[in-house]
């Protein structure tokens, strides 16, 4: 009886280790709102593109581009980010066309969220997604974002590893002690 609840208790600690491991990962920031919205057809070319998000995003690693069937960046400087925002200007004289807004940054929680944002200046048609979304933005910037997420990730998962392996031997050790004073 006494042996039954050790190793129930080990296996509750270790769920909960588990659990502690992946609900992080379900707990990043979304995106909630952006200017232009997803699908939208605007009357001339923005100014500026604006994301809002479902939380305050980190101020590194913000990276947004809008590109055009081309492939050019039509933004005009680095992202802005103020708290939950995220800003960028765009260069003046954008034609009409479909674009597509692509974002990339590091959640609140360390891990880089993505998304993209297709909209349309003036009467024309949608920019076609097979074609860009075959090419990683990696024309704008290195990749190097995803580096204050990732030890942060490998670290959590490390733990929760680690917890549930402690438990595990704990529980394995208290089973055999258990054993050895039934046997004598
Ligand atoms: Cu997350």
């Amino acid at each position: 009886m006494h042996r039954l609840r050790v190793v129930a208790a080990g296996i509750a600690v270790a769920a909960v280790a588990v659990l502690a491991s992946v609900v992080p990962a379900s707990a990043h920031d979304d995106l909630l709102s952006s200017s232009p919205s997803a699908g939208e057809r605007l009357p001339s070319a923005p100014d500026e593109i604006s994301l809002r998000f479902s939380a305050d995003v980190m101020d590194v690693g913000a990276q947004v581009i809008v590109t055009d069937a081309e492939g050019a960046d039509w933004v005009a400087a680095d992202p802005a980010v103020v708290a939950d925002a995220v800003t960028v200007p765009l260069q003046g004289g954008m034609p009409v066309a479909g674009y597509e807004v692509r974002w990339h940054v590091v959640s609140s929680d360390g891990h880089p969220i993505s998304g993209v944002i297709p909209f349309t200046v003036g009467d024309a048609a949608p920019l076609e997604r097979a074609a860009a979304s075959t090419a990683p933005p990696s024309d704008a910037a290195p990749a190097s974002d995803a580096a204050p997420g990732l030890p942060r990730v490998v670290v959590i998962g490390a733990i929760g590893a680690g917890i549930a392996l402690a438990v595990f031997a704990v529980v394995l050790l208290l089973r055999r002690r258990a054993g050895r004073d039934a046997q004598s």
